[in-house]
């Protein structure tokens, strides 16, 4: 199962829902069910994202090749399958380990079992951690260190997160060594809001999985179609939001407790903020990094953004 963690960390799925303004934190969206969907969104036709990101590692390979112009080792945050990293170890030489940290050890062993098979040359160790915490790396004997964040996860982080995220992966870097990150653009809003509402509905039922997820972990029966799917961008804040709205005035009855949940009240349940490279600049400045090069799709939707150590 691969996991995205992001915002404010609650004890639990329930926590933000006695707040006056309701919230759950978007790292329940990713049980297993969750994770699934999640997947089925990154083939859907409106979310640009993951094909977009996919083919700019590709068309840039020489780009990558000077990156690893030494023995080096590359390091992926939230590895999941791997499927970005292929395009980086098929193309590229001196990549001598790899070390995919994912939060899902059973997951993270299959991998690192089908990728070892796939590429005997490279020295491959999972780390099975928790990336958003402090963690430390295997001994990499001196060898150039790559990290690699794609997806634009980092979006999911509060801008103050990701400041203090990537000021931690900074700690575990010298400089020389270099971090390749994939980020969502700010564009037309349109486009993003059809990424996040996409016409089969794939999106809806992945942020109305956290209720199914409440009904079954907190032995409750909220009915599912009592919430509809409300995603929409937040120009002045620079994000999307995704909301679970209330049909209907009702009363939740979850873990031994009643919540009170108006007509049109909404839950928070996600934001993904969009980065130009300004923004990226920035966050660098915060966090230790000097970002070095951007490498964009022909319409400017995404970037891999090179980041060097400072
Ligand atoms: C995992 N993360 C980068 C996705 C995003 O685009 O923020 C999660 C997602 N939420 C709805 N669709 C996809």
């Amino acid at each position: 199962m691969k996991t995205h963690l992001n915002v404010k960390a609650p004890s639990n799925i329930l926590s933000g829902l006695f707040e006056e303004k309701k919230w759950i934190s978007s790292k329940f969206l990713y049980d297993e069910q969750g994770s699934q969907l999640f997947e089925q969104i990154t083939d859907l036709p409106e979310y640009y994202q993951t094909r977009t990101e996919a083919r700019i590692l590709l068309e840039n390979l020489s780009t990558w090749k000077s990156v690893f112009h030494e023995p080096s080792a590359l390091i992926e945050l939230g590895s999941g399958s791997s499927k970005k990293t292929k395009i980086l170890l098929d193309h590229v030489k001196n990549i001598e380990s790899y070390i995919p940290i994912d939060i899902s050890e059973e997951f993270l062993a299959d991998t690192v079992t089908q990728l070892q098979t796939s590429y005997p040359e490279i020295h491959i160790q999972g780390v099975s951690a928790d990336y958003t915490q402090p963690f430390t790396l295997p001994d990499l004997k001196g060898k150039k260190k790559v990290i690699f964040f794609p997806g634009s996860t980092i979006g999911n982080f509060e801008p103050g997160e990701a400041e203090r995220f990537l000021g931690n992966i900074r700690s575990l870097l010298e400089p020389g060594d270099e971090l390749i990150l994939g980020v969502d653009r700010k564009k037309d809003e349109t486009v993003i809001e059809a990424a996040y509402d996409d016409a089969a509905g794939v999106t809806a039922a992945f942020n109305k999985n956290l209720i199914t997820r409440i009904n079954r972990e907190h032995e409750a029966s909220i009915d599912v179609e009592s919430f509809s799917h409300v995603a929409f961008y937040n120009s002045s804040a620079g994000r999307i939001e995704m909301h679970l709205e209330s049909v209907r005035d009702q009363v939740l009855s979850v873990g031994g407790h009643t919540i009170e949940v108006k007509k049109q009240e909404r839950i928070h349940t996600e934001n993904s903020y969009k980065y130009d490279p300004e923004d990226i600049i920035q966050l660098g400045r915060s966090s230790g990094f000097l970002l070095q090069r951007v490498v964009s799709d022909e319409r400017e939707y995404f970037s891999v953004c090179l980041m060097e150590v400072v």
